[in-house]
């Protein structure tokens, strides 16, 4: 097994917590480097993006979420073999970024712009995207997103969801979920409740 050092900021949720939580469940070891907003801007010109995560295998670093969330999918068996259901994970795992771009970029904007571009996400993206990920877990049988078993996409929706439900984004409301796609509460609920991952947050509230 390679040496794994995964970079990432110390928040719950994101795009390090799938690889966080998939080595977790596979009872892989790795360093879990946990960044504080403080020491970002020292860290950031260290990094090969400039951004966060960055998994370092047996010292080269990796960057991109989906790239280091495909290769740790595979290394704890998260990640279908079948082509077609790892293309349908593959789906998720873009999706989920897509939104997650659009609210990611608010958090560098001045806080009228914060509300405002918040508050357009909320009137249409959001619960677009919420009732069309619904949609798809149902039609792919309301347990999982792909090969019928926990995979990264999973894992993806899970760390997106619990951050919407948490309630820490200013004007996000955090029943967006359930007023959008109530079988995504069960889903993230559901993962939640894996003894592993009930450990991991238990061990961090
Ligand atoms: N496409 C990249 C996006 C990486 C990204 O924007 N990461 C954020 C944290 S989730 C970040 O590093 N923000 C701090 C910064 O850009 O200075 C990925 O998926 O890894």
């Amino acid at each position: 097994m390679p040496e794994l050092r995964l970079t990432y900021f110390d928040i719950h949720g994101g795009r390090g917590e799938p690889a966080r939580l998939a080595l977790t469940l596979a009872g892989i070891p790795f360093e879990d480097r946990r960044v504080v907003l403080s020491d970002w801007r020292d860290l950031k010109s260290e990094m090969p993006l400039g951004t966060l995560p960055v998994l370092e295998v047996d010292g080269y670093p990796l960057t991109q979420s989906n790239a280091i969330n495909r290769y740790v999918g595979q290394l704890t068996g998260l990640y279908p073999t079948d082509l077609w259901q790892a293309a349908l994970c593959d789906e998720i795992l873009e999706s989920v970024e897509d939104i997650s771009t659009q609210i990611g970029a608010t958090f560098r904007m001045s806080t009228d712009a914060r509300r405002t571009q918040r508050e357009l996400l909320v009137a249409g993206p959001i619960p677009l995207f919420l009732g069309r990920l619904g949609t798809q877990l149902r039609a792919r049988g309301d347990r999982y997103f792909a090969d019928d078993r926990l995979t990264m996409a999973d894992l993806k929706v899970f760390a997106w969801v619990r951050h919407l439900r948490s309630g820490v984004l200013d004007h996000i409301s955090s029943a967006i979920v359930e007023s959008c796609a109530d079988n995504l509460c069960a889903h993230q609920e559901r993962i939640a409740a894996e003894p592993a991952i009930a450990a991991w947050y238990a061990e961090r509230a």
